[in-house]
């Protein structure tokens, strides 16, 4: 096949006039970090379109500054994704006349996705004042996290519901979770089921509690106090995206004309702080705010912060990402978990397939700190994986068979933008 036209046969089949959706029978809604990942590849097809995923996401941003993790097509019934819009029933802080969202949020690689829109046609973007537009959204965005999500009192983010860290049934969560009780399955009814197959996905009791957890937020009119979170996590990947995503605020920064000095003290104070309280045996772990302990188990998640540039740790991570471990240069994909664990599962989503988009940013993180070679490796196994399965949501890090959805937005997305 010729991997460029389908992945932009792909892009074009799931855009839905100002967004695209992930993937049209698993996910018929707008996702917010899948759309900065699709902004990153779709400006390689249209600028223009790129620039757009960004703003109708960004036009769902609630009052106190949180970007929802899901934006839902009204065109959808109801019952098209569970959880749906009656059940989050965002409205009722929202307001109405304002798009049905979710409460939560996901990490936030949108600055840093909108600075590379931006870059790819800079005359495009000051015509239609993109920039101008969306960096006081931005600024809001990151304020949210700063401010409303520091249970843990450390000047780190929180998530306080595993979906929040795109990475949902990762055996990172297990220790914090297994306090959360689960929902009845007799109250409410799986739709990711009709679309995929159930060996691939989260089990029903890690479902029951992921619902658990957003009725107990929306009951709480989606209040950010500490009482109110049974699960309240610092997640290194979401930290990472952050203090990443500062850097390409202070180039926005500089663009629109605001002062860019803040979003550089930022990024340098999230670094400090990511290292001295998640960083251990050369690994990045979440630090669960309920325990007060690190979970020391083996995610992806802790390799992501090579994103932060000037990264003091970044050899020791390179180190546990080519070790055995991960062995990223051997297999030339990121397995999403430690191979060496019992917990690893090849096939079951978070726990141990390769995605594209912890791939890319991984790729992008060796390229920041010099690591050229392994992130050639990287870009032509991904590659390859895409040639031999085609769009899929994950694949197989042994053997790279595709699994989970098919015609997956980002994979199309970030394919694109590792061949250009
Ligand atoms: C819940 C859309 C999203 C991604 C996440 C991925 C998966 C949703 C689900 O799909 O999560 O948000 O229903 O499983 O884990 O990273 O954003 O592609």
């Amino acid at each position: 096949m010729n991997t460029r036209s389908e992945a932009l046969r792909v892009l074009l089949g799931n855009w839905r006039g100002y967004n695209t959706v992930p993937a049209p029978d698993l996910y018929p809604h707008q996702w917010s970090w899948d759309s900065a990942f699709i902004a990153i590849g779709t400006r390689h097809l249209s600028p223009l379109r790129a620039q757009r995923e960004l703003e109708s996401l960004f036009g769902a941003q609630w009052d106190d500054g949180r970007v929802p993790h899901i934006v839902f097509d009204p065109a959808t019934p109801d019952e098209g994704y569970f959880p749906g819009p009656s059940f989050w029933n965002s409205k009722s802080v929202t307001g109405p006349g304002v798009a049905a969202t979710s409460g939560i949020v996901q990490p936030p690689v949108h600055a840093l996705a909108a600075w590379e829109v931006f870059q790819s046609d800079p005359d495009t973007a000051q015509r239609r004042r993109f920039l101008q537009r969306l960096y006081p959204k931005l600024v809001a965005w990151h304020e949210y996290l700063r401010c409303r999500r520091d249970l843990g009192g450390a000047g780190l983010v929180s998530i306080v519901h595993p979906w929040e860290s795109g990475m949902d049934n990762s055996p990172a969560w297990d220790p914090a979770l297994a306090r959360v009780r689960p929902v009845s399955m007799r109250r409410y009814r799986r739709r990711d089921l009709d679309h995929a197959d159930a060996s691939q996905r989260p089990t029903d009791e890690d479902y029951g509690r992921y619902v658990r957890l957003v009725e107990t937020y929306r009951d709480s009119g989606y209040a950010d106090r500490p009482e109110v979170h049974e699960f309240a996590v610092e997640d290194p990947l979401t930290n990472a995206l952050l203090a990443a995503s500062e850097e390409a605020m202070a180039g926005i920064a500089d663009e629109v004309g605001a002062p860019a000095a803040p979003h550089l003290a930022e990024l340098a104070r999230l670094r400090e702080a990511m290292v001295a309280r998640l960083f251990s045996g050369g690994l990045f772990h979440p630090f669960d705010v309920r325990s007060g302990e690190l979970t020391e188990v083996g995610s992806v998640a802790g390799l992501v912060p090579l994103v932060v540039p000037d990264l003091p740790v970044a050899e020791e991570l390179i180190a546990t990402a080519t070790g055995p471990r991960f062995r990223a240069g051997e297999l030339g994909v990121v397995p999403s978990f430690d191979l060496t664990d019992e917990r690893f599962d090849p096939a079951r989503y978070w726990r141990g397939p390769a995605w594209f988009n912890i791939g890319w940013l991984i790729r992008r993180g060796l390229l920041t700190h010099g690591a050229s070679k392994l992130a050639e490796v990287l870009r032509s196994g991904y590659l390859e994986v895409a040639e031999r399965a085609g769009f899929r949501e994950y694949a197989d890090p042994h053997r790279a068979t595709g699994l989970g959805a098919h015609r997956f937005a980002w994979t199309a997305a970030l394919t694109l933008d590792l061949i250009e």
